[in-house]
């Protein structure tokens, strides 16, 4: 179904993420977990090469092409739709060269100033995700007098900065960034009241996988490979309320999560 949340399955090609880093760091294994993920039932792969976990440093550009280039020049003649996980202008480019359609920036095109021009000019869909600094500071920026109103504000200037710079408001779809300068309480509000983004008029993108706000209200938290049934519950939730898409390591379980919101929703607008 067309309207259905889509599934964006994860694919670092990193050795040091927080959830899945050195699972997939040789090509050919993440090119096979890439063409894994799309039979489970992932709409779009989202390859990355530099790891955005609390407290990580950066890779060179070198080091990051090496990562995803190959991976994603793979996925593109398997006939995987790809998407690049990057905030390097030179990597979106060389990604979209090689056959990504999209471009997901987690700092929403500031960490690099020329990403918006180079998103602009290659005309792809671009994830602008809510950022206020790199992973190894982002923890200390988690200072909210309403995480929800400021998210929405800060979300919006992106996009002035980068219609400004010539990328077109359509292909612009915004991200809350879970996790990203919010700690466990921070995140919750921007789930439960997605109508203030959504309102935004842009598709919505929710990146909760795995992550460590999901640990903290579970009762047997053993890590992130344990949060994957709180994963899907969101999914289905975020569904729902209106997500154009989740982004998930589970393919699977996202895909009937959306599966049920979807036939949930038919049933509340059926008549009864
Ligand atoms: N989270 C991570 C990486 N990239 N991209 C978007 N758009 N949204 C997110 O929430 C997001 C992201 C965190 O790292 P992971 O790849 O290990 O999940």
């Amino acid at each position: 179904m067309v309207d259905q949340c889509l599934v964006m399955g994860i694919l670092n090609v990193t050795p040091d993420s927080f959830s899945d880093g050195g699972r997939w760091d040789d090509t050919d294994a993440a090119i096979r977990r890439g063409i894994a993920l799309a039979a489970e039932g992932a709409d779009i792969v989202d390859v990355g090469g530099e790891s955005t976990r609390p407290g990580a440093e950066r890779v060179s550009a070198a080091e990051e092409h090496g990562r995803v280039i190959p991976v994603v020049t793979a996925l593109a003649r398997e006939g995987v739709t790809t998407s690049v996980d990057t905030m390097r202008a030179s990597t979106a480019r060389a990604a979209v060269e090689a056959g990504a359609v999209m471009v997901n920036d987690v700092s929403g095109g500031q960490a690099d100033p020329d990403m918006a021009a180079t998103v602009a000019d290659l005309g792809v869909e671009f994830i602008a995700m809510h950022w206020r600094g790199h992973s190894r500071e982002m923890d200390a920026h988690d200072h909210y007098d309403n995480v929800v109103t400021e998210v929405r504000e800060e979300l919006r200037a992106q996009v002035d900065a980068l219609v400004a710079a010539g990328v077109a408001a359509e292909r612009i779809i915004l991200d809350p960034g879970l996790g990203f300068a919010k700690v466990h309480e921070s995140n919750w509000p921007l789930l439960a009241q997605l109508e203030h983004l959504t309102s935004l008029g842009h598709r919505v993108l929710l990146g909760a996988s795995r992550k460590r706000f999901l640990g903290a209200v579970m009762d047997h938290d053993a890590g992130p490979e344990s949060r994957d049934h709180a994963t899907t519950a969101v999914t289905a939730l975020a569904a729902v309320a209106g997500a154009w898409a989740v982004r998930v390591h589970d393919a699977r379980a996202a895909k009937d999560a959306v599966a049920v919101a979807s036939a949930w929703q038919h049933a509340r607008t059926s008549a009864p």
